[in-house]
């Protein structure tokens, strides 16, 4: 701790802000990384570890919205073992979709007295009452894919402008930049929104393409819900030769319903995210599944664990760290033999970014 701050500015690309303390509810986890986290490289420390973080004293609250499917299982997978490495208590607690219920157990984690909160999604109206408590009180804050409402809390995202604009480049390439388009879209949640900016842009852009349905629903069992929303467009729709399904969940949810109508030859999905399951359905026989736009999602649930570290030990974090997407296509995963995750990422490091938000007495 100080030490750091020699390296500080050098060190981490545009990261970090604040320190504080508070707790989430529901489940409470630490260590135990699922094996979907990939192990961090091994490298030499730099500065000496921080009194309460030799001591296992710091306490970081993740405060979730949704829980479940690949993406969020894989990114809480980083989370903790990125916890784990930097001997700190991990308090998860989720929503599970339920808004007012991830309003209270933020709430909860202001009142508790941890270290810092993180934040992992959820809607303006319902954490930004809760999230400026904290921050009025000088907690240390990481907003994921939320709008924080304040500039005192560290706001994490993907790139979801290159995200939207990666993929669609590669529906372009395919299509010629005309036909008729179906779109799986859910507004409010601020990643999908900003992806939706893209795709607005780029029908303007592209008035061959013609958006002739849009479907959409984020719950439980999106996937499941998606497909029979997709079956019954496509039915609706039978010209349909594109699929702009920008989160994973909606991707396989249209792969369902394209190869359960038999239409694998006329359409083909560009999606968003991976998971060694999602490479499984883009690379398995007649996939129409044939590019997504992503970053590593356990990669972005280090980071944001990371960052809060930085937060707690009192460092300057820049208002804003955003990750960079990466496009992974059909092609480069059948033709590189690529099956999983651990794979992907080494063949495509670009997708592991271990100086963003580095924390400078650990190992990367
Ligand atoms: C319901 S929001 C789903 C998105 O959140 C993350 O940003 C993932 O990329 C996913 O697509």
């Amino acid at each position: 701790m100080i030490h750091a701050r020699l390296l500080g500015a050098s060190l981490l690309l545009g990261v970090l802000a604040l320190a504080g303390c508070s707790q989430g509810t529901s489940t409470t986890t630490t260590s135990a990384p699922s094996s979907a986290a990939p192990a961090a490289p091994v490298a030499s420390p730099t500065v000496s570890v921080p009194a309460k973080f030799a001591a296992g004293g710091v306490r970081v609250a993740l405060v979730r919205q949704l829980s479940s499917g690949d993406y969020f299982e894989q990114w809480l997978a980083g989370a903790q073992a990125e916890a784990q490495a930097l001997k700190i208590t991990l308090e998860v607690s989720s929503g599970d979709g339920n808004n007012d219920k991830q309003a209270l157990n933020l709430e909860q984690a202001v009142q508790q007295k941890a270290d810092a909160i993180i934040v992992d999604h959820g809607f303006a109206d319902t954490v930004q009452p809760a999230i400026k408590k904290a921050a009025d009180a000088g907690v240390p804050l990481v907003a994921f894919d939320v709008d924080p409402g304040t500039p005192k809390a560290v706001a994490l995202t993907q790139d979801d402008h290159q995200i939207a604009e990666l993929a669609l480049g590669a529906l372009k390439a395919d299509t010629g930049g005309t036909g008729d388009v179906l779109y799986v879209y859910v507004s409010g949640f601020a990643p999908l929104d900003r992806r939706n900016e893209v795709w607005t842009q780029f029908k303007k852009d592209n008035p061959g393409i013609k958006e002739v349905a849009q479907i959409g629903v984020v719950n439980n069992s999106t996937a499941s819900a998606v497909a029979d929303q997709a079956k019954a467009a496509l039915q609706a729709n039978p010209g349909v030769k594109a699929i702009f399904a920008p989160y994973d969940e909606f991707a396989k949810g249209a792969a369902i319903a394209v190869k359960e109508l038999g239409l694998q030859d006329q359409i083909k999905i560009y999606g968003a995210d991976i998971s060694t399951a999602d490479i499984g359905v883009i690379t398995e026989p007649n996939s129409p599944w044939v590019a997504t736009a992503t970053t590593d999602p356990s990669n972005v649930g280090r980071i944001a664990v990371r960052a809060a570290a930085l937060l707690v030990a009192g460092e300057q974090v820049g208002a804003e760290i955003k990750i960079p997407p990466a496009l992974v296509t059909q092609k480069q995963l059948r033709d590189g033999g690529i099956a999983n995750i651990e794979q992907l990422t080494g063949a495509v490091p670009e997708l592991t970014t271990p100086d963003v938000a580095r924390v400078p007495w650990a190992a990367p």
